[in-house]
Parts: structure tokens; C-alpha cells; sequence
């Protein structure tokens, strides 16, 4: 296992369309595993092969569900968290709700820049997972979000692309400076 870097904007690799997985072979494995190492450093509730560099329809998912037994007073630092890691591989959307939902939404790509992004509330999805098996479900809520957010990294797309180039141009000289001024990593 191994903790990968991850690839911030405006690196042209971020842009690149990735392409379909066509075997799960064990490297794929392999690259989720590593793949979630790094999400859970980071830590992040997603990751898209591209921000590691691999451009292949490769995407893990988790949301790290605070467990239930969790005192609503416990500590912060040992808020029990429940791991639930999910993979989607080749992921379509064959559905859409009509409604949207709006969430603040953050990327590893795009460092410590946040802003509320609307997208269809729920969604009905096919995808392989590691093992090649096909799944198609309906999901909403935060997981609905975090997937079509990481398929948009498939795509090339970033979820500041989602907002007018007014508000993005602002948050990426945010950015900016923020790097200037001796950001870590
Ligand atoms: O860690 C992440 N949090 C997040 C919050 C709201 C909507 C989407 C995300 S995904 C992000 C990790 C990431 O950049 N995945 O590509
Ligand atoms: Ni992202």
C-alpha cells in the first residue's frame, strides 16, 4: 500500500477525459487500494484516479459514517467512524432527479477552497466494482453528491467549474496566494 500525490489545479492532467476500464486486472486493485491509503490521509470522503494520475474511470467513495453509538458530546478526536469504502468503476448515470440539492462541496484538487454547488438530488447509477460485478442503484444524499463530483473528475471537470468564472477566478487567486504565502505540500 502506498499513500499517492495528489495532482491540484491548474495541472493540465486534471482536464484529461479518463477512459473505460476494460479488465479489472489485480493493478486496478492494487491502485484502489493505494487509492484509498490516500483519500484517508488526505483525509477526503472521495477520490478520482486522475488526482493520483492514472486517467481510467476509477473512483472510490467514503463517507465515513460517524458510528451510532457515538455520544452526541463525545470528544471530536474520538468520534467513532464507521468505514464504508465503495468503488465504482466505468460509473454511468442512467437517471436524474428533477430536483436538485445543494451541498458545499471541497476538493483535494483545488485545496481549501469551498463553495455550494447544485446538482440533482438523486440518481440511479450503474458501475463494476473490483471484483468486475455489475451494479446499477439509486442514491441520494451526500453520496449521491460526492459521485457525481468525482465523475465529473472523468470528465476533466473540477467543481469549480460549476460556478460563474467571476467566483471561480476569485477562489483560484485565493488559491494562489495562499500557496505563495507557504502553504505545506
Ligand atoms: O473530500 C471531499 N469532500 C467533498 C465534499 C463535498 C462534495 C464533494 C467532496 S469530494 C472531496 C474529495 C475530492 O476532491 N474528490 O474528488
Ligand atoms: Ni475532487
Amino acid at each position: 500500500m502506498a499513500i499517492l500525490p495528489i495532482i491540484e489545479t491548474p495541472d493540465a492532467r486534471l482536464k484529461q477525459i479518463s477512459a473505460p476500464v476494460e479488465t479489472v486486472t489485480d493493478a486496478h486493485r492494487t491502485l484502489i487500494a493505494d487509492m484509498f491509503e490516500t483519500m484517508y490521509d488526505a483525509p477526503g470522503i472521495g477520490l478520482a484516479a486522475i488526482q493520483v494520475g492514472v486517467a481510467e474511470r476509477i473512483l472510490v467513495i467514503d463517507l465515513q459514517r460517524e458510528a451510532d453509538d457515538t455520544p452526541e458530546d463525545a470528544d471530536p478526536d474520538k468520534i467513532v467512524r464507521v468505514k464504508e469504502p465503495r468503488v465504482f468503476i466505468n460509473p454511468e448515470i442512467i437517471w436524474e432527479s428533477d430536483e436538485l440539492s445543494v451541498y458545499q462541496e471541497g476538493c483535494l484538487s483545488v485545496p481549501e477552497m469551498y463553495a455550494d454547488v447544485q446538482r440533482p438530488a438523486e440518481i440511479q447509477v450503474k458501475w463494476l466494482d473490483e471484483q468486475g460485478k455489475a451494479h446499477d442503484e439509486k442514491l441520494d444524499g451526500l453520496l449521491a453528491t460526492c459521485l457525481q463530483h468525482e465523475m465529473d473528475h472523468l470528465n476533466g471537470v473540477l467543481f469549480i467549474d460549476h460556478l460563474s468564472k467571476l467566483k471561480r477566478d476569485m477562489l483560484l487567486k485565493k488559491l494562489e496566494k495562499l500557496r505563495r504565502s507557504g502553504r505545506a505540500a
